[in-house]
């Protein structure tokens, strides 16, 4: 399994996605810090928020094997900048959360979103129905 680190926004569904890919029981929790669980790096989503805590999230990265960026299909937000991918000194590939909410359309946006961050591979999941999932399960395997 990859070390991988989940950086997105507040409440993109980051620690969500975490539970669900080690088996744990899903039940919300306000990430607070930085929190390794098994090969995953949580990470709350003030760290990209807020530009001054960024560093923090690449100097964390260099121990990991790839980072997912994380977009919530149904948010407005989008605050991963173009090429941010390239601050990173590790493959980045993009995660589309709650796809079980999203219209066909706001998933589409999020995809293009992700590409233009940098993201090499995208996949678009559902953390509460498991859709997607086995993909990208397949991918963090490999
Ligand atoms: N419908 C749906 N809801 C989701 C999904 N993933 C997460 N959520 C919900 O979104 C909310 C926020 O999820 P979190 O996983 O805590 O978000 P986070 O990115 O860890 O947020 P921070 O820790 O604040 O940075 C929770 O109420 C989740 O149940 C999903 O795939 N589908
Ligand atoms: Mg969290």
């Amino acid at each position: 399994m990859k070390k991988i680190m989940l950086i997105g926004h507040i409440a993109c569904g980051k620690t969500t996605l975490c539970q669900r890919l080690n088996g744990l029981k899903q039940e919300y929790k306000k990430t607070q810090t930085i929190e390794v669980i098994n090969h995953t790096i949580d990470t709350p989503g003030e760290y990209l928020e807020h530009r001054a805590l960024l560093r923090s999230l690449t100097v964390t990265s260099v121990d990991v094997d790839v980072a997912l960026f994380l977009q919530d299909a149904t948010s407005e937000r989008f605050l991963f900048s173009p090429g941010q991918s390239m601050a990173f000194p590790i493959p980045v590939i993009g995660v589309v959360t709650k796809t079980d909410i999203a219209t066909p359309e706001q998933t589409a946006q999020a995809v293009e979103l992700l590409e233009l961050a940098g993201a090499e591979r995208i996949f678009c999941v559902s953390s509460i129905n498991g859709d997607g999932m086995d993909e990208l399960i397949q991918y963090l395997s490999e």
